[in-house]
């Protein structure tokens, strides 16, 4: 039996936990559909050894609720994933969010019919349902990407992948364990990795920058103090470029003398991991700010890699810092230090295929008991285009995009009415804090919604006008940094055959938000309602 509602969100992750949470308070009947078994999102998928996230916990977690907040008691600076889960299940509880949910349903289509003004959806398990308005909170990296290796499935071991992590424990004591990727995931998962394994072996692509955490628990002192200066601190995230609190050094880069550079890249590289970046404005614009952070990230990690060789080869070649997302460690650099770990290189010695016993490098083979595929995502965009999307006179999303995307402020696509994408291309989504982020845009979502329901209007479109401007506006500002230049998941550089083009967009947070609000107090300038 197809069920009618007002509203569909799709994803049980930050930002649609948090859609649909205020979309009941809106007085909307909203269905949820969430392919995992439960709430959590990324924190649901990605449960592999050493996951945490590298916002600190007290900025990455919802700032709707002041009760929330204060009744939530992070233990550590970087949460790690089952604390994370946990709270994203504590507010499913506190908000009773769960009910509205179905879950174990993994959206396959979804049409829009002219004539009923509504949306028509279908699940891989054949749910059908239809609402008015489609909310798509699926997440900018939920969409796994494995490798098309050769052999890749005579593997007669053990497989795992990051994003799929089983849910029980993982023995891996007294294995060979080999990891292919040596991203975020793969850079927090080698270390622990490691402390099991009896031989890990690390296949490695590219080198990246990493930096470490410096994590540590929360004590009572530091929450208290944390929790006074939470007001401030939302304060500042919200106004800021990233949503954190988190700025660069006052002053420029050129008017600053050696020793200041040198205390400025200290104090930044102890805040560890992403937060390097902003060490001094203008860093991922300005080469030659760039080459300086460059210099100092290849002297601190000629303190943590002994052997020569081994170092070179985890030194970044191939961007700038910063360019990619700068990955966030607990000990990644160390473990190659010790007897049982192992470095492949495949610049110099590539991957051949994958055998029943192991990996084979134009070079040798290497026997494994298990297989470790830390290989990323098909960023932004491949959540979406793994559905079947007909738009207005059954225009395929799919097709739509296998170009560039073109959207208007992220959330709203020329051709498909009533579809809002939370957290998409062109928004700035994975270059902020995703807490953050999700609020500005489920609120952004349920407002477009209020405006035409309180108008009698019965859909809303951006015009495709809008969307080309704000699309190559978004692409002009990313065009004036050194993102560009780098091979990553940012551009489409990661999956084959992808469409390339900065996918987030570059200009802040809070220039964002200011734009989002100016369309909205317009009545939505650049949007079609009828
Ligand atoms: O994925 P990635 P990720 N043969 O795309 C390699 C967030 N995140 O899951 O660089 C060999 O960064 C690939 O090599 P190369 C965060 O935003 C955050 O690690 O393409 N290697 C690369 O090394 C992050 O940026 C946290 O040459 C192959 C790796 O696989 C984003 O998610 C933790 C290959 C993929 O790295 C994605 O991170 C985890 C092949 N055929 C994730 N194909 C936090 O800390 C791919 N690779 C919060």
């Amino acid at each position: 039996m197809t069920t009618q509602h007002d509203l569909l969100v799709v994803g049980a992750g930050l930002a649609g936990l948090y859609t649909t949470i205020h979309a009941e308070r809106a007085g909307l009947d909203v269905l949820g559909l969430e392919a995992g078994d439960d709430v959590g999102g990324t924190w649901y998928w990605n449960r592999y050894p050493g996951a945490r996230c590298d916002v600190e916990s007290i900025d990455y977690s919802f700032s709707f609720d002041d009760e929330l907040q204060r009744e939530w008691r992070w233990t550590e600076r970087y949460a790690t994933q089952p604390e994370i889960l946990r709270y994203l299940n504590h507010v499913a509880d506190r908000f009773d969010v769960r009910r509205h949910y179905r879950f174990g349903q993994r959206l396959s289509a979804a049409s829009w019919d002219e004539g009923l003004q509504h949306w028509e959806v279908r699940t891989e398990t054949g749910l059908t349902a239809t609402a008015r308005w489609l909310v798509m909170a699926t997440g900018g990296l939920s969409k796994p990407q494995l490798p098309d290796l050769p052999g890749r499935d005579t593997f007669a071991g053990t497989v795992l992948q990051t994003s799929a992590w089983p849910e029980g424990p993982v023995d891996l004591r007294g294995r060979r364990v080999a990891v292919i990727g040596t991203g975020s995931s793969g850079v927090q998962a080698i270390p622990l990795l490691a402390e099991q394994a009896s031989e890990l072996t690390v296949y490695q692509r590219s080198a990246n920058y990493s930096v470490p955490a410096f994590n540590r628990p929360i004590d009572d002192e530091e929450w208290a103090q944390q929790q006074r200066a939470l007001p401030r601190r939302r304060e500042l995230s919200w106004n800021g470029a990233a949503g954190s609190p988190w700025t660069s050094h006052p002053v420029p880069f050129a008017e600053t003398g050696e020793e200041e550079r040198r205390a400025v890249f200290e104090e930044s590289w102890t805040r560890g991991g992403v937060l390097f970046a902003k060490a001094f404005q203008g860093l991922t614009v300005d080469p030659v700010i760039n080459d300086a952070a460059r210099l100092f990230f290849e002297e601190k990690l000629a303190e943590r890699v002994h052997d020569p060789e081994v170092r070179a080869t985890l030194t970044p070649r191939d961007h700038p810092v910063g360019t990619k997302r700068i990955c966030t460690d607990s000990g990644y650099y160390e473990t190659f230090n010790a007897p049982h770990v192992t470095l492949v290189d495949l610049r110099t010695e590539p991957l051949a295929e994958v055998t029943p016993t192991g990996i084979r490098t134009a070079a040798r083979h290497r026997e494994h008991d298990v297989i470790v595929y830390a290989t990323g995502f098909d960023a932004m965009t491949g959540a979406l285009t793994a559905i079947d999307i007909r738009g207005r006179e059954g225009r395929s999303l799919r097709e739509d995009w296998s170009g560039f995307p073109s959207t208007y402020l992220g959330i709203g696509l020329p051709g498909y009415p009533n579809l809002l994408v939370l957290n998409g291309p062109g928004s700035p989504s994975v270059l902020s804090n995703m807490a953050l982020t999700s609020e500005q845009q489920g609120d952004l979502a349920l407002r477009m919604i209020a405006h035409c329901r309180d108008r009698g209007f019965t859909s809303i479109e951006a015009r495709a006008d809008a969307a080309e401007a704000w699309t190559a506006h978004s692409l002009e500002l990313a065009d004036r940094t050194l993102f560009g230049s780098a091979p990553s998941w940012y551009t489409g550089a990661n999956i084959a055959g992808k469409a390339r083009g900065f996918l987030p967009y570059i200009g802040g947070f809070k220039a964002y938000i200011d734009r989002c609000e100016e369309v909205a107090a317009a009545g939505f300038r650049g949007f079609v309602l009828s």
